[in-house]
């Protein structure tokens, strides 16, 4: 029996082999990220491994995909499900991108966190949203929702095998194969002509709609590996003369732990696709849709944390256009240096980021009672705190990649309101509950402190 985690670490590496075929400036990333790991854990030794073992960070990739209906979506649940892998965020890109990005989000992940450290290969999903008035008018509404009512993105057997493997937990390594092979092949960039008035009638609303919505098949946009230092890899990226997007989205660099999430970008590249002209004729054409994405995790943030994070990024707009002349990344640093607590352990005290607690070997043993407080637990020298890796998206690094790699800056009729969707929209169009992000880190945090009450005997009162 191939159990779901083996699953789906053979597709995420199935998946990076394909794409590496398919787009070779990932495979120049891949090894780029290697060097750029490879040498931090020689710099920083044990450290390097603080948010996750080496092993762990040289495997680790999300990537992306777009659909175009809610049925859609919910196939690729059921193929993620298989996988081990759940409906997390909810990331409405609509309102967060300047260019027309007429699409809503979830991410596709692991929860546990023993699951996470097997593999924690992630899917960051985007739904097209017709119904919005602002990008599609009534008419190309109806043409659009009936031309992706008309093509099969998944076939049956692959969905078969998929119900199959969440059910029994796993698959024999005959249906194993049979539905990584399939599953692979579903992502694979499709060799059928794009009826080019019709991608160009979806390309004037929006690009992303026409790479949605404007072919019959689906494909990924993006695999992503993960660096220990963005800001290096950046460097080197850009010494291969590879042209990288202007900045990296996210926190600044700076000299506190990392957190949350840096992502960068290499432009869409020019694909060859075969296009069917107004004449019938199939031309070959070019389409720039897939880029090239790097990141580098930090410890995941309570949604106090978070709102100050969004509030310096807030603050720091608000100077850089007030000081067009300023270094964007200097006043980042200068603001996070000021506001932001520099030290996990102040993290932890001020409640700003998650951790799990575990027992310290070199605790008090002078027989004192230990104090009932997680903060004097910490303070008093009781307990360490390990960071707990922020494994999500930020909707406004996400709209910044999305927009990045636009061409045009598409269109939106600000005259209507916008159609509404939320978490609990997104849930029922799945069919399946999308995670609070927030819920599984506190969670997670409460459990290693209820384990740590325990081994203190201190929920009881008992020595
Ligand atoms: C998704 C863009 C967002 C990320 O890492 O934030 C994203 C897309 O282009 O489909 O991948
Ligand atoms: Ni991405």
């Amino acid at each position: 029996m191939i159990s779901p985690w083996q699953l789906r670490a053979s597709f995420a590496q199935r998946l990076s082999d394909m794409y590496g075929k398919e787009v070779p400036a990932y495979t120049t990333l891949v090894e780029v990220s290697r060097e750029v790991n490879e040498h931090v854990l020689c710099t920083r030794g044990a450290d390097a491994e603080r948010l996750g073992s080496i092993g762990r960070v040289t495997a680790e990739r999300h990537g992306a995909i777009r659909v175009g209906t809610p049925g859609e979506l919910r196939q690729v649940a059921r193929i993620f499900g298989a996988l081990g892998m759940y409906p997390v965020g909810f990331y409405d890109l609509r309102e967060a991108a300047a260019s027309a990005v007429p699409v809503v989000s979830t991410a596709f992940r692991p929860v546990e966190s023993e699951e996470l450290a097997r593999n924690p290969f992630r899917v960051f999903t985007s739904l097209l949203t017709p119904a919005d008035p602002r990008f599609f008018d009534p008419e190309l509404r109806a043409r659009l929702e009936t031309f992706l009512a008309g093509r099969e993105l998944f076939p049956a057997e692959l969905l078969t095998l998929a119900d199959r493997a969440e059910a029994d937990k796993g698959l024999s390594d005959t249906d194993a194969e049979r539905f990584l092979q399939l599953a692979v092949r579903a992502f694979e960039l499709s060799s059928e002509p794009v009826d080019q008035e019709w991608y160009e009638t979806l390309e004037e609303v929006s690009a992303v709609a026409a790479d949605i919505g404007g072919v019959r098949s689906t494909h990924v946009n993006h695999l992503t590996p993960r660096v220990l230092d963005i800001d290096d890899l950046y460097r080197r990226m850009t010494d291969r003369g590879i042209e990288m997007i202007d900045a990296i989205q996210g926190p600044p660099r700076w000299q506190g732990p990392d957190v949350l999430l840096r992502q960068t970008s290499f432009r869409a590249l020019a694909e060859t696709r075969p296009l069917r002209t107004r004449d019938g004729s199939v031309t070959s054409g070019a389409l720039r849709v897939r880029f090239g994405e790097v990141e580098a995790r930090g410890i995941a943030l309570t949604r106090r944390g978070r709102a100050l994070h969004d509030d310096l990024l807030t603050r720091l707009d608000e100077q850089a256009s007030s000081q067009p002349h300023a270094d964007r990344a200097e006043l980042a640093g200068a603001l996070w240096d000021e506001h932001f607590p520099d030290s996990e352990q102040e993290l932890a005290l001020q409640g700003l980021a998650y951790f799990t607690y575990h027992l310290a070997p070199d605790r008090p043993g002078d027989g004192s009672r230990p104090p009932t407080d997680i903060g004097d637990l910490l303070r008093q020298g009781w307990v360490r705190a390990e960071p707990i890796v922020y494994e999500d998206f930020l909707p406004r690094s996400a709209a910044g990649i999305f927009q990045s790699n636009l061409s045009g800056e598409g269109s939106r009729n600000t005259a209507h309101e916008g159609a509404a969707y939320d978490s609990a929209w997104l849930s029922r169009a799945i069919g399946r509950e999308v995670l609070d992000p927030f819920a599984l880190y506190e969670q997670q945090q409460n459990r290693s402190i209820a384990e740590v009450a325990r081994e203190l005997h201190l929920a009881d009162g008992r020595d």
